[in-house]
């Protein structure tokens, strides 16, 4: 790709995502898209590597020529056999399938470390569109940029690799036989979020589902529906369309008897609220009571299951439903159970993965680190009962004097709160992992949370912070010493004394923690052990026995922290991580996970299941 058509590509795409957080357009969220109806894209699809991206530009740079684009609505083969001399050097219909939603790493062994564009085609049949029906397309991720063509004509662009996005394709949509082309960059950018060096695979592709949506030419495109933290249960209703400022909408929680009515504003919002009736059963991880809500207007009926609760702080405690609570947690990366695993959350493998944490761990919390997790596995914490914690790929060092890094970042802040408002699970949006203190880091995070208090009054907003240090008297006192403290709800400290740093693991439990006038969490702590390797004598770094006394250690100094008030070790299971090339220990895994890559129980998940049903039981 041309450099000035590649700046221009980037300042149009910045753009794009700067309007809605300004407010300049209109979002498209398009809820629960996958209860509307539609015509579901998952399945098998053609795939093409294109390392030179030689369907998107010409070899003198100029625009790519027939034969080469990957998108072009014909059938290179019926195009040969009319026109003998015609040169293709490509054909869609006739390359490799694969079933997506998957990381490209699953296609073919020779996948595994390509990083670069790959084209996705696959032809579908659509019911016919009745009079002021309209279509969308919709990704709910697409890994790490997406150009999107529909019939040979490009309908979209995205960049970011998890958030969904959405094109509207009315007038594009054939009957039958249209042909969808996705050009799939995984390259990461150095202005890009996340940034090019990260601690976890960087899995190319399609990732997650993708579906045609059908709906009435104004349609419920958001429906925010939450118990505000006077008693009311408050809904925030966006309708999108031709009719959708003054028109009539309706919401129902039939179980509990609540109807709220009323007409949008000019900009096609309706806000409304009533008092929770008695028998309102708040959502909890013991008790994760949902609701089915139903929204209403003219022909257009959406409906979600939804939960029911409040949480806030007061001075250093948690409270959920008004009550102190402490977080027994684990982190999570989205990644299945697997020898070779490749980014594909299905419902079974998101509840595989849970139920570690709820049964396994005893558990009432998850940190999905460190981007937006499939819509699937915040729908499954929901059901099973679990607090999450939701965060965005802010993660070590983005651009952060770059306006560009900082829309991009603004876009998928805000499309993952949209998407994710009505999950009574998420108590927390975290805005940034271990990010090194700067001014424009500050500016950059400022905004950042700024946006979550206008987007979502009903959550907390934290960041992981890195730790401070010190000795005195001999002794090592941690604490957090970073400006963002100040305006963060809850304080994350991620801590790895005894790994990154030499002290012996007997030394843990006499370090003390500085009180905060805030409740503080350990977002992350953690050791390598290769699943199996055990090493008494010696307790080596990698060893099963080392993990399981760093543990124990940890967790007797996390015990004297004054205002902990909740715990998200590093990590439930071990991931793939290509900085990680130890030959015997790592492999290219991260293995800090307190389960084997297909789920064996190291030692020290018992030590956490134990300290877990001890504090439960302490409730
Ligand atoms: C961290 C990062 C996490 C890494 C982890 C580690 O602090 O937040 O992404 O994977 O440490 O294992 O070093």
């Amino acid at each position: 790709m041309g450099m000035a058509k590649k700046t221009l590509a980037g300042a149009i795409g910045a753009l794009a995502l700067l309007a809605p957080a300004l407010g300049l357009t209109a979002p498209l969220t398009l809820t629960r898209a996958d209860t509307r109806a539609g015509v579901d894209l998952s399945g098998t699809w053609r795939y093409s590597v294109d390392p030179y991206r030689d369907g998107l530009a010409g070899f003198h740079r100029g625009p790519a020529g027939e034969g080469h684009r990957r998108y072009d609505d014909v059938d290179v083969d019926a195009v040969t056999r009319a026109k003998p001399n015609a040169l293709y050097e490509y054909d869609m219909d006739r390359s490799p399938t694969a079933t997506l939603p998957q990381g490209w790493i699953g296609h073919d062994p020779t996948l595994r470390y390509y990083q670069g564009l790959m084209w996705y085609q696959r032809r579908f049949d659509a019911p016919a569109l009745k009079p002021g029906q309209r279509a969308f397309l919709r990704f709910e991720a697409v890994n790490y940029t997406a150009k999107v063509y529909l019939n040979g004509k490009a309908v979209g662009e995205h960049e970011g690799g998890f958030t969904p996005f959405s094109m509207e394709v009315t007038d594009t949509l054939r009957a039958s036989n249209n042909q969808l082309t996705v050009g799939v960059d995984s390259t990461p950018l150095a202005d890009g979020v996340p940034p090019p060096v990260t601690d976890w695979e960087n899995y190319g592709g399609i990732t997650r589902p993708m579906r045609l949506v059908i709906t009435p030419a104004t349609f419920v495109d958001e429906a925010w529906v939450r118990l505000s933290k006077d008693g009311k249960i408050a809904a925030t209703i966006r309708l999108n369309g031709p009719e959708a400022a003054g028109r009539e909408v309706r919401v129902r929680i039939g179980e509990l008897g609540v109807a709220l009515a009323g007409r949008t504003d000019a900009n096609g919002v309706l806000n409304a609220a009533v008092a929770a009736p008695r028998s309102l059963v708040r959502w909890s991880p013991e008790t994760p009571r949902l609701y089915d809500v139903v929204v209403e207007t003219g022909e257009d009926r959406l409906t979600d299951r939804i939960g029911l609760r409040t949480i806030e702080t007061r001075g250093s405690e948690i409270l959920l439903n008004g009550k102190p609570i402490f977080l027994r947690g684990i982190s999570l990366h989205e990644e299945e159970f697997g020898e070779n695993p490749t980014r594909t959350i299905t419902e079974a493998s998101a509840r595989a993965l849970l139920s570690e944490v709820k049964q396994g761990l005893h558990g009432n919390f998850v940190r999905l680190a460190h981007y937006p997790h499939s819509e699937i596995m915040t729908r499954v914490a929901d059901e099973m009962g679990l607090l999450v914690w939701s965060e965005i790929p802010v993660y070590w060092l983005v651009d952060f004097d770059n306006p560009r890094t900082l829309a991009l970042a603004r876009g998928m802040l805000a499309d993952n709160i949209r998407r994710d408002r009505n999950r009574a699970s998420i108590i927390l949006w975290s805005v940034a992992n271990e990010t090194p203190i700067s001014a424009p880091r500050n500016r950059f995070l400022y905004q950042l949370i700024d946006d979550v208090r206008a987007l979502d009054d009903s959550r907390l907003v934290t960041a992981a912070l890195l730790t401070d240090r010190k000795t005195v008297d001999g002794q090592v006192v941690m604490g957090l010493n970073d400006p963002l403290a100040e305006r963060l709800d809850v304080l994350a400290a991620n801590t790895y004394n005894g790994w990154y740093s030499n002290d012996a693991l007997d030394a843990l439990p006499a370090m003390t923690w500085r009180a905060t006038d805030k409740p503080m969490v350990f977002s992350e702590f953690g050791a390598d052990a290769l699943a199996g390797f055990t090493d008494p004598a010696l307790r080596r770094k990698f060893s099963e026995d080392f993990q399981k006394t760093y543990y124990e250690k940890t967790l007797a100094m996390a015990d004297k922290a004054p205002t902990l008030r909740g715990i998200s070790p590093w990590i439930l299971k071990d991931f793939r991580a290509p900085r990680r090339q130890h030959p015997i220990y790592q492999q290219g895994w991260n293995r800090k996970g307190l389960l084997s890559p297909t789920g064996r129980r190291k030692p020290a998940f018992y030590v956490l299941r134990d300290y877990f049903k001890a504090r439960e039981a302490a409730r």
